[in-house]
């Protein structure tokens, strides 16, 4: 049913008419030429604006019962504080060294324990699938948090396509190794590319997002152009970027993170206030963007996602499988 050719842009096939209005969200572009404008945005680093690929607006439906009634950090705030150790370890690397990234033709390599594997066109992939908008929060491992409003299709059902055998008891995603387009990869700082799993019910349950977009257009680079995933109720590094390869497997896949430094940062990654990381508490979170004196709010079991997801881990000690 997959067809292994390329189709025009994603974007080629949206209608005008279905177009969110522009005027609801806060445009970048918009922002920094008012700063200039205003004269409060001196002769600063210049951000390659005109090398990146325009982003293109998307059609979805909000779905309103998995999305938080917090309100969205701003675009601003979503694609300049970012962590993409590809561009750099800083939060502004990513907006300022992703320019030269080429986020299309991309496609996806589907293998291991299924019926249906190959190398698909990423529209191959998206195209049976209707876009869904779902403000979640991002609970970054560093205890800050943002409101996000993503753009995807629910990853259990691009996966259920490729029909995983009973054998495939994980699912393995792989990001981009490109360092000629990723200034961030000439470094050893984590070991590329970055790679990270999910078990096959995580993967499976529909809160599980394989993210296009955010703020109703298609990703940024600095977001994870072109795909991205977001499992809510986790730590935002097992939101993995840039995907170019799934592999379902039989054992626990490798995640970044982890194997970088295992006592600190585990498998499972659920958001959890009441297991701290070695070194800082996570019973609470610094909300971006909430203004000089960001506010500390209390983090939330599961990220607020305990009554959907708890069942999974029933019975685990999740002190044991952080
Ligand atoms: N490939 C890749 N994916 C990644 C990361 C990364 O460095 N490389 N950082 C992770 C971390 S720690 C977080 S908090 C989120 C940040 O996503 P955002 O920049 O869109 O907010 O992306 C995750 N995905
Ligand atoms: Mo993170």
């Amino acid at each position: 049913m997959l067809i292994k050719r390329p189709q025009p842009g994603y974007s080629a096939r949206i209608q005008p008419s279905e177009i969110t209005p522009e005027s609801v969200y806060l445009d970048r572009r918009r922002l920094l030429q008012a700063a200039i404008a205003a004269g409060t945005l001196a002769a600063g680093p210049a951000w390659p604006e005109t090398r990146r690929p325009a982003l293109a607006p998307l059609s979805f439906e909000r779905n309103a019962r998995f999305s938080t009634d917090e309100t969205p950090n701003s675009y601003e705030d979503i694609t300049t504080y970012n962590n993409f150790y590809e561009f750099g370890t800083s939060k502004g690397d990513p907006a300022a060294n992703s320019g030269r990234f080429e986020p299309a033709p991309w496609t996806v390599t589907i293998s291991g324990e299924a019926e249906i594997t190959g190398t698909f066109a990423l529209e191959d992939l998206l195209k049976p699938h209707p876009l869904e908008e779902r403000i979640y929060r991002l609970r970054c491992v560093e205890a800050w948090s943002m409101v996000i409003p993503w753009v995807g299709v629910p990853l259990g059902a691009v996966l259920s396509r490729f029909k995983p055998t009973s054998r495939a008891k994980y699912v393995a995603f792989k990001s981009v190794h490109r360092p000629e387009q990723m200034p961030g990869q000439r470094y050893p700082v984590l070991k590329w590319p970055y790679v990270e799993g999910l078990r096959i019910d995580e993967a499976m349950h529909p809160l599980s997002l394989l993210v296009v977009g955010l703020y109703g257009k298609t990703l940024p680079n600095q977001n994870g152009a072109p795909l991205r995933l977001m499992s809510p109720w986790k730590y935002g590094f097992k939101g993995i970027k840039s995907i170019v390869a799934i592999e379902f497997t039989e054992r626990q896949p490798p995640s970044s993170w982890n194997l970088a430094q295992p006592h600190e940062y585990g498998f499972y990654a659920n958001v959890n206030p009441e297991v701290d990381h070695p070194r800082w508490s996570q019973a609470r979170e610094r909300r971006i963007g909430a203004g000089l004196f960001e506010s500390r709010i209390p983090t939330r079991m599961f990220n607020g996602y305990e009554e959907e997801v708890a069942h999974l881990y029933r019975g685990m000690d999740l002190r044991k499988f952080f």
